[in-house]
């Protein structure tokens, strides 16, 4: 894919999402490292097709380990993860209930229409996925910065936590 498009999600483009700001303001203050990367194949694969890899660092803010920042499709269609690498999770959420699944490299994940969806690292290495999804979902990011996803998967000794946070408070804090 020589002419694919490369997106860098760099610490500071999580502002307003993650549980410690002051870690966030840390983080980019040396050096606003890239969280992310998100590789999409121009023009999708084919009859309104998109296909996109994305890796994400290994890394936290604070203790809160690296994420993206997490959409709604707007058109609130379907979209399906395969893991290539690393080891990760995808969170889910309705609005009033999150849910968790790890992923590992050959895991498929199916994110239902109308769902928020964010995946975290959890392990030591990058985490790296395959997305495909409709051209023209729409991402909206609004409605997990109001809301948040309802979890947050912090790091816990050698491995990590999910923990509940509701949906009625805001996405930071
Ligand atoms: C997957 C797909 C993309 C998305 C990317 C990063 O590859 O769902 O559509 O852009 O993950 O997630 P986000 O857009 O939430 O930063
Ligand atoms: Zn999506």
């Amino acid at each position: 894919m020589t002419d694919a498009r490369v997106d860098e999600i760099r610490a500071s483009d999580l502002r307003g999402l993650v549980a410690d700001p002051r870690a966030l303001d840390a983080l980019v203050a040396h050096g606003d490292p890239v969280v992310y990367r998100v590789v999409t194949a121009p023009g999708g694969l084919a009859d309104g097709v998109g296909l996109a890899v994305t890796t994400i660092e290994r890394g936290s803010v604070g203790d809160e380990l690296f994420m993206t920042r997490g959409h709604v499709h707007r058109d609130a269609s379907a979209e399906t993860y395969v893991c290539t690498e690393g080891v990760g999770g995808l969170l889910l959420s309705d609005g009033a209930r999150a849910e968790w699944i790890e992923l590992r490299p050959g895991d498929v994940a199916s994110i239902p229409g109308g769902r928020a969806h964010r995946t975290v690292n959890v392990g030591r290495e990058r985490f790296s996925f395959l997305a495909v999804f409709e051209l023209g979902a729409g991402n909206d990011y609004e409605t997990v910065a109001k809301r948040g996803m309802g979890a947050r998967v912090l790091r816990s000794g050698d491995g990590y936590r999910v923990v509940d946070t509701g949906h009625a408070g805001r996405a930071t804090g």
